[in-house]
C-alpha cells in the first residue's frame, strides 16, 4: 500500500499508485481547517532517511472531498487529524457519504503541536477518539501508531479497545540535524519526523511487539526499500504493508519491484505464499 503523506494529496497521484501496483493507499492527513503546513524548509534528505517537518499541509475536507469524488470505490483509506476526538469527527462527518474503503486515523505526526503524537501518545485520548468515530461510521477504521512512547503497546491495545479494526505501526520518529556552517537547524523547526531505512528497525520490533498482543491485524509501515524488507515486516508479523520514503527515491515502480523481490525471495525460502511467513517469528 502507499503510506500517508507521500503522494496522497490528489486523485491523480493515488490512481497512479494504484495503477502501479499498489494494493491500496492511504491519502494525506486531512484536518477539520485547511493548513498550509511549515515554511521551508520542511523536507531534508540524509544518507539513512528523510527528515521532514511539513506541517500537515492539507485543503481540508471540503476541498478534499472533490478529489475522493475521482476515486469512488477504489481500496483507499481516508488519513484524518485532529486535536480531539470533535476535530476528528468534523472531518468524517464531510466525507462519510462517500465510497472509499475506511479510515486511517492519523494519531502519530510528530511535526504539529496539540495533534498526531501529542495526542496519541496518551492511551485515554487513543481511545477517546477511536471510539468516537468508530461510533458514527460503518467503514473500518485503522489507527496508525506514534513509535515516540515508552510502549506502543499500550497504545495498539487501547485502539483495539476502542474498536480499531487495524493498527499501523510506526509513523515517523522525532528526530533532527544540524547544519554546523549555518549555525541552524536542517528545517525550519528544531524537531522534525525521520523516515526510511533508519527507522525500519524501530518498526520492526514495534510490529513484533504489537502483534504479539493484539487480536486485530497490523500493518507494518517504516522503511520497507525491498521484498526481503517486506518479508521481515511480515515474519514479525504484519500482515499488510505501506511504502513511503522509498518513493521519493524510486518512483512509483517501486511497488512492482519490492513485490517481485518479495516473491522470488519465498520461492527461494520454499514458500509459496506471504501468508505463511506471517507472524513466523513468534514461533522462535
Ligand atoms: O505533515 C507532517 O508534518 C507529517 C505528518 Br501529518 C505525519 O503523520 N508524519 C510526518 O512525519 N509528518
Amino acid at each position: 500500500m502507499l503510506a500517508s503523506g507521500i503522494l496522497g494529496n490528489t486523485a491523480s497521484l493515488i490512481r497512479r499508485a494504484l495503477d502501479a501496483g499498489a494494493g491500496g493507499a492511504v491519502t494525506k492527513t486531512i484536518t477539520p481547517e485547511p493548513r498550509e503546513g511549515n515554511r521551508p524548509p520542511v523536507v531534508h534528505e540524509l544518507k539513512f532517511g528523510l527528515l521532514n517537518s511539513m506541517g500537515l499541509p492539507n485543503p481540508g475536507p471540503e476541498e478534499f472531498r472533490k478529489e475522493l469524488l475521482g476515486l469512488q470505490g477504489e481500496p483507499v483509506l481516508v488519513s484524518v487529524g485532529g486535536r480531539n476526538a470533535e476535530e476528528f469527527l468534523r472531518v468524517v462527518d464531510v466525507l462519510d457519504d462517500l465510497d472509499f474503503s475506511g479510515y486511517e486515523l492519523n494519531l502519530s505526526c510528530p511535526n504539529v503541536p496539540g495533534m498526531g503524537d501529542e495526542v496519541g501518545s496518551d492511551p485515554a485520548a487513543v481511545r477517546e477518539i477511536v471510539s468516537a468515530v468508530v461510533s458514527v461510521t460503518a467503514k473500518p477504521v485503522w489507527a496508525k501508531l506514534t513509535p515516540n512512547v515508552g510502549d506502543i503497546v499500550e497504545l495498539g491495545l487501547a485502539a483495539q479497545e476502542a474498536g480499531a479494526s487495524t493498527v499501523v505501526a510506526i509513523n515517523t520518529v522525532r528526530a533532527t540535524e544540524i547544519d554546523v556552517r549555518a549555525r541552524s537547524f536542517v528545517l525550519s523547526t528544531p524537531s522534525g519526523g525521520l523516515s526510511g531505512p533508519a527507522i525500519r528497525p524501530i518498526a520492526l520490533l514495534a510490529v513484533f511487539r504489537l502483534s504479539g498482543s493484539l487480536d486485530i491485524p497490523v500493518v507494518g509501515v517504516g522503511g520497507i526499500s525491498s521484498g526481503e524488507d517486506l518479508v521481515k515486516f511480515a515474519m514479525a508479523g504484519a500482515s499488510a504493508f505501506q511504502i513511503g520514503t522509498i518513493l521519493a527515491r524510486w518512483g512509483y515502480a517501486s511497488f512492482r519491484r519490492i513485490l517481485a523481490e518479495a516473491r522470488s525471495l519465498l520461492e527461494e525460502l520454499g514458500f509459496r505464499d506471504i501468508g505463511e511467513v506471517v507472524g513466523l517469528a513468534h514461533e522462535w
